[in-house]
This record gives C-alpha cells, structure tokens and sequence, in this order.
C-alpha cells in the first residue's frame, strides 16, 4: 500500500490550533504565578509546571487530531510515541521556549511546534506568549507573521550586523561562548541576547536582527523558527559545510553568512565545553 504524507497546509492549520491554544495556557498559568518545578542539567536550566503542563496538552491535542503520529518533545522526550507515526511524520516541540524569560515575566517565550515528514521538517509554528506574535513556515511556501510574508534582512556589511546569540546553562560553555562575543563584538554591529531561540531565528527571519548563531541548540528549539528562517531567504547551517544542529546553528543572508561563518569558526565558536 502506497501511503501518502498529509498535505502542509493540513500540518500547518492543526500547527496552528495546537499552538494558539498550548500559547494561551501558557499565558494564563503565568498570569496565575509561576514557579521553578525542577532543574535539569544544571541548577540554572529550570523547568515550570507550566513547561509540563502546556507540553502535555501539545501531546494530548496531536494524539487527538493526527492519532499515530510521533512527537518529539522537550520535557517528555518522545512520550512512547517512537520515531515516526504511519505516514511519516513526527511533531517536534518546546512548550516554552525561553523558559528564564518566561519565570521572570519578560516578553519573549514562545511556544514551538513543527512537523516533520520523513525527517524533513516542513512546517513551523512559533506563537510568543506575551505578544502573541506569531510566525509560520511551510517548506517551499514562505515564512509569514501575521499575514505578511517575511523577508530576510539585506545587510552584506559584517561590521553593520546585527547579532542575536545566546548563551546555554553549563559555566564552562557559558564562558567558552563569553569568550567568542567578546572576541567577535569588535567585528559586528552589536549583540543582542533575548534568550529564546525560537523567537531569535524569527526576528532573523524578518529582520529585526541581521544575523543569529547559537551553540547547544537541541531539535526543539530550532526545528520551527529554523524553517521559519530558511523560508525567509536566510541560510541556516553549522560550521565547515556541517547541518544545523547542536553545535552551531549560524542564521544569516547569503551575503552575510561566509564572513559570519569565517569569524565564527576562527574562534572555535563551535568547540569548548
Ligand atoms: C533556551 C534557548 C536559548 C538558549 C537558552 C535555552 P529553553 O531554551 O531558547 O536560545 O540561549 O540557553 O536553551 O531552555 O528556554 O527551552
């Protein structure tokens, strides 16, 4: 039997619904007060109620809309679900992404879902819960907040570039990754560190930053905004012809990416702890 993988655009609507709905009980418990509920891998990197409890109605509403599917996620990993549902496609998704901003009340936490078939991701939700900013992606079928179609920044000036970064939760890289702004802030416009990845790449995507890299992001956090970037005319990769993916993610126009890639891997922004 021939199985045929859903259509984006059915991805996107239940991406969509999923995402407005996990964003508003997010906003909601926040509202209601919020509270570390656990740490993970280090003492700083803190997990809410509300990152279990907005990923559990993530779980509970695909199990409900696309019964068999995988899902991916943060807090739950893959929650029993294995690698991929019978038509190919598997949900990747953070219930808050940001999740320090969001315990501290500042506006910049998201809720990212995307879908993947056979292992290519071809849909992308990123909701911000404050705001309620809300970015999407299909694969070949552009990157949109709110109606309009987003278009990269046009910078093709290192030294006027704009760069989002951020740092992760162990010391040691947090001051490897010190060490490579410090050394590449002379060399660019200026940093900005907002602390969601998601919501980084979706500020690349339309602009609002030139540039973004990361390392130490894991499949949750750049899964959405990542297509979200790539749809927006940005090239999304790692270092030395390597994918995105856990040891760099650098975001930037076409024109941008060599000379941010360059300095990038001069000072091993991809090596460290
Ligand atoms: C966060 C990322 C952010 C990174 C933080 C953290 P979380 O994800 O979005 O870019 O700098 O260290 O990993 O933990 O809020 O889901």
């Amino acid at each position: 039997m021939v199985r045929s993988a859903p259509e984006p655009r059915e991805l996107l609507d239940i991406a969509i619904e999923v995402a407005r709905d996990a964003a508003a009980t997010a906003y909601r418990m926040r509202a209601e007060g919020v509270s570390v509920a656990a740490t993970k891998s280090t003492v700083t990197d803190v997990v809410t109620a509300a990152d279990r409890a907005v990923e559990r109605q993530v779980l509970d509403a695909l199990r409900r809309l696309r019964p068999g599917d995988a899902v991916l996620g943060e807090e739950y990993g893959e929650a029993g679900t294995g690698p991929a549902g019978p038509d190919g496609v598997r949900w990747i998704v953070d219930p808050i992404d940001g999740t320090v901003n969001y315990l501290y009340g500042l506006r910049h936490s998201a809720v990212s879902l995307a879908a993947e078939v056979d292992g290519v991701v071809v849909v992308g939700v990123v909701r911000n819960i404050s705001t309620g900013e809300e970015w999407t992606a299909t694969a070949g079928g552009g990157a949109w907040r709110d109606g309009r179609q987003l278009r990269c920044s046009t910078e093709t000036d290192l030294g006027q570039t704009l760069v989002a970064t951020g740092f992760g939760y162990d010391p040691k890289r947090r001051a490897h990754q010190a060490r490579v702004v410090a050394e590449l802030i002379p060399h660019v416009r200026d940093i900005r560190r907002l602390g969601a990845a998601a919501i980084d790449l979706c500020f690349a995507a339309e602009g609002r930053v030139d540039a973004y890299y990361e390392k130490g992001l894991a499949a949750w956090d750049l899964a959405a905004g990542g297509l979200v970037a790539t749809e927006a005319g940005l090239r999304v990769a790692g270092l030395g012809g390597a994918a995105a993916g856990p040891d760099m993610v650098v975001a930037a126009p076409p024109a941008l990416f060599g000379p941010l890639h360059d300095r990038l891997a001069d000072l091993d922004a991809s090596g460290g702890p």
